[in-house]
């Protein structure tokens, strides 16, 4: 009791600041554009059911149609087929979803080449400076491309030879799913694999690696810039959705000033 009160009352007092790490749900929120012959997902939408008219004369309501991987989302492990004996998104331990997050900023390496991938030694260097990464937090990856994100054209930076975004090296997925204590990854861009990472071997180590060793994953987040290197906590919360291989999900940091 005395902890959660606690709790409350810093966060009143500004002790404890509540940041917003999600994009705004729309029918511009951007989406993720595989190449033929892959199928893509749908945009998110809203249909009016009524609007305080003779459809419903007290009440405004919506339906909603939605990809599962749309704007800020989880990726559960199900989604990927190197993960398909693992969780689907409802079976998602509620107690996963408050975990300590490290912040890793590469997002002028990043504004200087799109095409940026995290290697293990970025992650050497960052946990000499800042200290090791969570115990079953998240390493949250900043680029600078949640400033792009409200123009689908400059977030997706694609060109004849497709998407040009930052990822994760090969080898660096493979390090965080295998022996990185963390318990997944949250970046800012579409995916969490890099925009090239269709021609990777494996393609798509991010979802490869980590969905296959049950790790979860964190897109299109924002505001990363207001979290500390080290100490924020983040929850997510993925609708649960039975049988869902990820949801849009709100995702709020705490951050202690
Ligand atoms: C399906 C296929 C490839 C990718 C993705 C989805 C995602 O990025 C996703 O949202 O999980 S790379
Ligand atoms: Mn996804």
């Amino acid at each position: 009791m005395a902890v959660l009160h606690d709790l409350v009352d810093a966060i009143a007092e500004g002790r404890v600041e509540v940041i917003d790490l999600t994009a705004p749900l729309s029918d511009r929120t951007p989406i993720i554009q595989l190449p033929p012959p892959f199928a893509n997902t749908r945009r998110f939408e809203l249909t009016e059911i009524s609007h305080y008219d003779e459809r419903g004369p007290a009440w405004y309501w919506n339906d909603i149609s939605t990809g599962e991987h749309v704007g800020t989302h989880f990726d559960a492990p199900i989604h990927w087929a190197t993960g398909r004996d693992g969780e689907d998104v409802s079976q998602v331990p509620v107690v996963r979803l408050i975990a300590p997050a490290a912040v890793i900023d590469k997002s002028r390496e990043s504004a200087q080449n799109p095409d940026y991938l995290l290697e293990i030694s970025d992650i050497k260097a960052f946990e000499k400076e800042h200290g090791q990464l969570p115990e079953g937090g998240w390493l949250l990856y900043r680029t600078g491309w949640d400033e792009r994100a409200g123009d689908q054209r400059n977030f997706l930076n694609a060109n004849e030879t497709g998407p040009h975004t930052p990822g994760i090296s090969v080898e660096c997925a493979r390090w965080l799913a295998s022996e990185a204590p963390v318990i997944g990854v949250g970046v800012e861009t579409v995916g969490t694999d890099a925009g090239t990472a269709h021609s990777f071997d494996p393609a798509f180590p991010c979802h490869s690696f980590l969905l296959g060793s049950g790790k979860y994953g964190l897109t299109q987040l924002a505001n990363l810039a207001r979290l500390p290197p080290q100490g924020a906590v983040v929850i997510a919360g993925p609708l649960p959705i039975v049988h869902g291989s990820g949801s849009p999900a709100r995702v709020i940091a705490l951050v202690e000033r």
